[in-house]
């Protein structure tokens, strides 16, 4: 009998798939790959105690053979990346706008497998960097996988896949040093950006706090390019698609992005990985957007080019249901390394426009998996396997797993009856949407995509100065690396196109001449809200709060933060000089999660100072200590202290005078500590305190 499984896991179609597959080798003996048992695996056959090994030991070759063949080539981008599987509900039917099965009924549950990426950085880079992140999600659906292969910003730095290694080459290390990794603050890269000016409205998200997520659960998910929907009527409508975090969108700042990459380069993937185990399932809401084939040029913006948003507030994002990520891999190679995604698994009611960049992916993705994955057959490993049956003619190749019977593999046939035979649309068959396409044989852009500045603006115009004040900072920083005066000079004559404000402050920080004139600037002048992540969810929960404490602490004091913090959700780690136990001022003993030297500030949202007259007076001493609070005070997190545990945060440079209400919450009297939890807490959700940024 199946057990019974609240998270609907068991239910789960695909993960009854892959339960084949899985091997638990507890208890067992070890065999070869042939099943033998092997009775030595410390030494191999030799000629004589001290004498040569021996050709005819079969499980030493074996097990150095295999070792050799261990590893495949990393993904040309995207290399790095960690996943989870999960499921996906609808909340409403799409009927009316697209026949795919797995959009039509609340009640269908469809298995998931979300894998996150950076693009530019190989498989053993930092997770921090600032990049895009890959946001691809494989529906496991009946009428076959449906790929969503998007990022976490909506637009791409190019309109044609054509330039898509020129783009990857010029972001990726130079090639004669392969310096620098995982970083696009080089001269190649900012040499293309300022080579390719349909770069511009990316280069803005990217130098923007997008390119450096708190948490892959904090931020959003897009298909980039404008998809079909077609309904049972043969009817179509232009869609985008959007992932939504439950959690809201919210950013590292930067110092600490770079420190992160160095104290803990896993910070994403242990995030993810911590989360699910915990049960803080991640929770994305999907949307879509739709315009009417009709309404196709009624747009300032060419809809199809991918360099364009559709503004919210211009086509509202429809919320259609919610993906939950609740089960981790249990191999990452077997699942997150061989996973092969493609925008070009669709289903029926899913078709493709004529945007270029999409119309090039079509082509890109199987054919890496080629290289990747060694042949033609990797839609047969266990993660790529669909959950509906799979008939068709081709045979053969690397590593074929399928046996099809029978001496026919070719249609038409009479042999066979033409089995397997082709189905028609009303029998499930994916018939391709009948576009009308009129036209010459052309190699240029349309002048519709000639526009390159205007949403750039529309960006720019939408940040709060904090955001904008973040933006200006990157570009110093990723062009103020560029070695060649030439393209430092180039950039700031590109954005101000864009604004020259902005390129009159990149020009002082990069020592460029500051740009002649305005007469170039766009004069956009609308703001898209939805495009600044100060207007996004605020909530505490599955927040990390780092409890600084030693002996002699506040027992009363400290279980009630405690307590508080986990009725909110937050996660509390307790740190001090060592591991083991420590003891309050009354006899209690507290379990310590970590020291001062095995973990830092910057891996936490938060931080707590208990009381404790020892307690306080011991860490004071302790310059470690002192730079956990002053760091997470720069990092404009919110402090928390009572009694004693004040005087570390003045000891740490902190004038808790003046600060109240940026952050810093702090409570003296009894009365106080009260209410302190419910006061931090909400200080937590405010993810961080821009009052201090001046
Ligand atoms: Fe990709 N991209 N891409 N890309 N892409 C790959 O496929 C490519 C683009 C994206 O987690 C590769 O399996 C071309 C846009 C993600 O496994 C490759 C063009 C968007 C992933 C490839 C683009 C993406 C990839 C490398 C220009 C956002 C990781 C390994 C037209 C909508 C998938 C692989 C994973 C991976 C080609 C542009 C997203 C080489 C030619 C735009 C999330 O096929």
């Amino acid at each position: 009998m199946m057990k019974y499984d609240n998270d609907g896991l068991h239910e789960n179609k695909k993960n009854q798939q892959l339960d084949h597959f899985r091997v638990d080798d507890t208890g067992k003996k070890l065999t070869t790959n042939q099943g033998l048992k092997v009775s030595e695996d410390e030494h191999s056959l030799k000629a004589g105690d001290r004498g040569p090994t021996l050709m005819e030991d079969f499980h030493f070759r074996e097990k150095l053979t295999h070792f050799d063949h261990e590893r495949i080539p990393e993904r040309v981008v995207h290399a790095r990346g960690f996943a989870a599987h999960g499921v996906f509900e609808l909340y409403e039917s799409m009927t009316p706008y697209t026949k795919a099965k797995f959009l039509q009924d609340p009640a269908v549950k469809t298995p998931v497998f979300v894998r996150f990426s950076t693009v530019a950085g190989s498989r053993g880079s930092g997770d921090t960097v600032r990049d895009v992140r890959g946001f691809s999600t494989k529906f496991y659906t009946e009428e076959g996988n449906y790929d969503l292969v998007g990022n976490n910003i909506p637009i791409f730095f190019i309109q044609d896949a054509i330039k898509f290694p020129d783009l990857v080459h010029s972001i990726k290390p130079e090639p004669h040093n392969e310096i620098p990794q995982a970083a696009t603050a080089h001269d190649t890269f900012w040499d293309f950006v300022a080579n390719n000016t349909e770069s511009a409205h990316m280069v803005m998200w990217h130098m923007s706090d997008r390119a450096i997520p708190r948490s892959f659960r904090m931020m959003e998910g897009f298909g980039v390019h404008t998809f079909r929907f077609v309904n049972e009527e043969g009817r179509a409508h232009f869609v985008k698609f959007h992932w939504k975090p439950v959690l809201g969108i919210h950013s590292l700042v930067w110092d600490e992005a770079q420190k992160i990459a160095g104290k803990d380069p896993d910070f994403h993937r242990r995030d993810l990985w911590e989360a699910i185990e915990m049960g803080d399932y991640p929770e994305f809401e999907f949307g879509v957007q739709i315009i009417r084939e009709e309404d196709e040029f009624m747009f300032d913006f060419d809809i199809l080019d991918p360099t364009k948003i559709w503004p919210e507030e211009i086509v509202p994002v429809k919320i259609i249901g919610k993906m939950t990520l609740n089960r981790n891999v249990d191999n990452v190679f077997a699942e997150t390394e061989q996973v092969a995604f493609h925008p070009g698994h669709v289903v029926p009611g899913i078709d493709f426009t004529n945007d270029p960049l999409l119309q090039g992916r079509l082509f890109s993705y199987t054919d890496t998996q080629l290289i990747r994955l060694g042949g033609p057959n990797f839609h047969e490993l266990p993660i790529n396997k669909a959950v509906c049956p799979i008939h068709n003619n081709q045979r053969d190749g690397y590593s074929r797993m399928a046996i099809n019977k029978g001496p026919v593999s070719y249609h038409k046939n009479s042999m066979a009856h033409n089995d397997p035979s082709p189905a028609t649309a009303e029998e499930g068959g994916y018939v391709h949407y009948e576009e009308k396409v009129e036209g010459r044989k052309v190699q240029r852009r349309s002048d519709s995509f000639k526009d390159h500045y205007s949403q750039a603006k529309l960006f720019w115009n939408s940040m709060s100065e904090v955001e904008k004040h973040h933006i200006l900072q990157a570009f110093r920083f990723e062009v103020g690396k560029v070695k060649s005066p030439d393209i430092r000079q180039q950039v700031v004559d590109m954005f101000a196109n864009v604004d020259s404000e902005l390129a009159r402050q990149i020009a002082i920080g990069v020592g460029a001449n500051p740009p002649e004139g305005s007469t170039t600037e766009s004069n956009v002048t609308e703001t898209s809200p939805a495009l600044s992540q100060m207007n996004t969810v605020k909530t505490a929960q599955t927040r990390k709060v780092a409890l600084l404490v030693d002996n002699g602490f506040n027992a009363d004091e400290l279980n009630l933060i405690l307590t508080a913090l986990k009725e909110a959700g937050v996660h509390g780690e307790v740190i001090s000089r060592h591991l083991g136990m420590i003891q309050s001022a009354d006899g209690k003993n507290l379990q310590v999660d970590a020291t001062f030297l095995t973990t830092d500030s910057v891996v936490y949202d938060a931080v707590y100072v208990a009381g404790g007259t020892e307690s306080s007076a011991s860490l004071s001493m302790l310059k470690e200590a002192k730079d956990f609070i002053a760091d997470s005070y720069h990092h404009y997190k919110t402090i928390g202290a009572a009694n004693e545990g004040v005087e570390l945060l003045t000891a740490a440079g902190i004038s808790t005078a003046e600060q109240t209400g940026a952050g810093v919450v702090i409570a003296r009297t009894e009365e106080e500590v009260g209410s302190l939890s419910k006061e931090f807490i909400h200080a937590i959700a405010q993810h961080r305190h821009w009052a201090r940024q001046v």
